[in-house]
Parts: structure tokens; C-alpha cells; sequence
């Protein structure tokens, strides 16, 4: 069970950030709007809420997962691959030092949290655009020093491994076509093509977070019976955003 989430607001520049996502331009208000009602949902899931302030430097800084991967034993803190987004760590060490030890990832490796996907005690660390083998590495090194397995897993068609797979509990894995095929221990969830976004949901004690909006995937879930909660993620897509990148959990 999880018991604190870590956030950051979006700033009033969140649009300068990086996105290939070519569906326009986030309003800010409305960004603010659906991060306020995120935080809610997580509350929802029982957890307290540390509310980080936007910090204009970084554009890009609300999506909190990307800067570190929280295990029981430590908080690893990344080397996020794109250089804009490198700053984003300091203050996100310093929150998390005051419940975990920390330990860091160092150049030449690179790691966005993004590419992380833990199933119990193995992690796959997804080798993308971001995340690099020398960063894989690193990492793989630390996990099994604190006892955990991992193995990498190319990502060729979205930004980040839970971009296009995530682990919703139960041997259930949420997947796009690229990944439906590569986890051959557990029941896939396929999602449709034109329902790609839906693959990034976020399970949290007994609930399941899901993006608003897909009705296809959610038609699929019901199914499972889970207690869904539906958020509407519009503005954080357009910032090739998902609902695990908006917190680090612990
Ligand atoms: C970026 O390109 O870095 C941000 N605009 C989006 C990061 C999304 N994070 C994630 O999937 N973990």
C-alpha cells in the first residue's frame, strides 16, 4: 500500500515544454483545473498529497515520475535524457530525502522514470530516447544490491515504456500492440490503436485510475471489476503526459 504521493502544479509556461504530440496547445487553466482534481483522486486512494509549487525553469517539472524511482529500500534519483529537464531532480531529492535514502544515477547513463515499470519485485527498464544502457545499468546495479531483479525491454513506438504498458495489479498488464507480445507471464490487456493513450493508468491501493475518454479500454476493464476512477488528462497529453507521470508514489 502506498501511503504519500509527491506532485508538482504545472506553471503558467507548462505549454513550453517538449511534446510530439501534435494535438495543440495545453491551456494552462484547464491544466491547473484537471492537476487539482488528479490530486483529488489520489486523496481518493487514501493518500497524502505533497503539493510542490511550479518552478518556471522547468516547464516540464510536473511530471514528477520522471526524476525518480521509489523502491521500500531507496528513492533512486535519475538523470532525466533530455537536458531541459535535468534541473527537475534537485528539489524532488531533497523532498524525498526526508523518507528515503537516496542514491543517483550518473552521466554518462540516463534514466526518465517513465521508462520504469515495476512488477513486484522486477523491474523492466525500458531503453528508449530517454533512457540509455549505460543508464540501465546503473540502475540494474542498485536494484539487485537491494534485492530486485530487472531486465530491459526496447521501446520503439512511444516516448516511455509505461507510455505504452502498465501493470494495473492482478497479473494484469494495460498494452499497446508493441508491448502485448513481450510480457508472456501475465493477461494483456490489448488496447485499440485509436485508444493508444489508455495504456498509461494508475493502479493505487485497490483503485485504478484510468484516463477519461476511452471508452473502448474502459469497456475492457469493467470487465475485471476494479474501483475505476476516471480523470480527464486532456491538457497533460498534449505534453505527451500520462497519469503515472504526474506523481511519485511511496
Ligand atoms: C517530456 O517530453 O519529457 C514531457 N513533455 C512529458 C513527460 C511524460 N512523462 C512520462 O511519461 N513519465
Amino acid at each position: 500500500m502506498y501511503t504519500h504521493a509527491i506532485v508538482k502544479k504545472p506553471g503558467i509556461n507548462f505549454a513550453k515544454g517538449i511534446t510530439t504530440a501534435n494535438l495543440g496547445k495545453p491551456k494552462y487553466e484547464k491544466a491547473a483545473l484537471q492537476h487539482r482534481l488528479y490530486c483529488e483522486a489520489l486523496k481518493k486512494c487514501g493518500l497524502k498529497v505533497i503539493v510542490l509549487e511550479p518552478d518556471l525553469r522547468h516547464p516540464d517539472g510536473c511530471f514528477v515520475e520522471d526524476t525518480a524511482i521509489i523502491t521500500e529500500k531507496s528513492a533512486i534519483i535519475t538523470q532525466p535524457g533530455d537536458l531541459s529537464r535535468r534541473g527537475e531532480k534537485e528539489e524532488i531529492a531533497e523532498i524525498i530525502s526526508n523518507y528515503k535514502k537516496i542514491r543517483c544515477i550518473k552521466s554518462p547513463g540516463t534514466i526518465d522514470g517513465g521508462d520504469i515499470l515495476r512488477i513486484n519485485n522486477h523491474f523492466y527498464i525500458g531503453l528508449s530516447k530517454r533512457t540509455n544502457k549505460a543508464g540501465a545499468k546503473q540502475l540494474a546495479i542498485i536494484l539487485s544490491k537491494d534485492g530486485y531483479t530487472s531486465s530491459t525491454i526496447p521501446v520503439k513506438s512511444v516516448l516511455h515504456l509505461k507510455t505504452g504498458v502498465t501493470y494495473i495489479s492482478n497479473n494484469n498488464l494495460i498494452a499497446i500492440k508493441e508491448f502485448s507480445n513481450r510480457f508472456k507471464l501475465f493477461n494483456i490487456i490489448k488496447v485499440d490503436e485509436d485508444e493508444n493513450y489508455s495504456a498509461n493508468c494508475l493502479f493505487v491501493n485497490n483503485f485504478l485510475m484510468v484516463p477519461k475518454g476511452f471508452p473502448k479500454t474502459k469497456q475492457k476493464i469493467s470487465e475485471l471489476r476494479y474501483n475505476i476512477i476516471e480523470v480527464e488528462m486532456s491538457e497533460f497529453r498534449k505534453m505527451d503526459g500520462g497519469l503515472t507521470c504526474l506523481s511519485l508514489l511511496f
